[in-house]
């Protein structure tokens, strides 16, 4: 079905439908991008990026920092959320205005009303970096969405089904691109491909996300 007369989730012609429940809104972040990089620069000065540990002794290629009450956090140990950051043993920054604003907003054109995130995940990408598929399933309450903001350099999302074998789909995210999985998608496994060499006029050479969540 053509995607203008599939009613819906859609709400703008610019507007792609990746699910059931899971939406991109193209540009949807440009409007606030100045106050979101401002924001991001405070939080990563008091949370500097860092090179995750996966429980299988693997560096991660992408670097990650968080704000919000809860972080996500992978050492050897394993994956979890935590109410602070492990390199400082400082509370994670507060979630700025800007960035709950964005999520919230987001969330609701998704027909997710009233989403208030606790955790905010920032994950960058240099050249080279890339996310394995996986299923986010770390947090407590899955019937809560999931909204993802890209900015800088662009990349492809890998969208697949509940299993990881299952056929997948590719979806380039650029710069301001806000995407929205709830629902029945929510546990659908995905991934990020390395992202190539560039640069971005207000990031330079780094893809950054930020992945909102109801971690508790
Ligand atoms: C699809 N980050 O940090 S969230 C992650 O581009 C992660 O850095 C992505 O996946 C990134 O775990 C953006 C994309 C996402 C999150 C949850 C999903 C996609 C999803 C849940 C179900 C299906
Ligand atoms: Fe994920």
């Amino acid at each position: 079905m053509p995607r203008q007369l599939s009613l819906g989730l859609a709400s703008s012609l610019s507007d792609i439908v990746l699910g059931e429940a899971a939406v991109v809104l193209r540009g949807f972040a440009r409007a606030t991008e100045d106050a979101l990089l401002a924001d991001l620069a405070h939080i990563a000065q008091a949370a500097p990026f860092r090179h995750m540990t996966t429980p299988g002794g693997f560096t991660m290629s992408a670097a990650m920092t968080n704000c919000g009450g809860f972080g996500w956090v992978s050492d050897a140990t394993g994956y979890r959320y935590a109410a602070r950051d492990p390199v400082s043993g400082l509370p994670w920054p507060p979630m700025p205005t800007s960035f709950a604003a964005i999520a919230s907003a987001a969330a609701a054109r998704a027909r997710f009303p009233s989403f208030e995130p606790d955790a905010c995940l920032v994950n960058r990408y240099a050249p080279g970096a890339r996310l394995a598929l996986h299923q986010d399933r770390d947090e407590r309450d899955f019937t809560a969405p999931i909204v993802s903001v890209s900015l800088g350099l662009p990349a492809t999302f890998v969208f697949g089904g509940g299993t990881r074998s299952a056929k997948s789909v590719r979806v380039p995210l650029e710069h301001g691109d806000v995407v929205v999985w709830g629902g029945a998608d929510r546990l659908r496994y995905h991934g990020v491909l390395p992202v190539l060499q560039g640069e971005h006029s207000r990031v330079g050479a780094y893809r950054i996300n930020l992945t909102f969540r109801k971690a508790m």
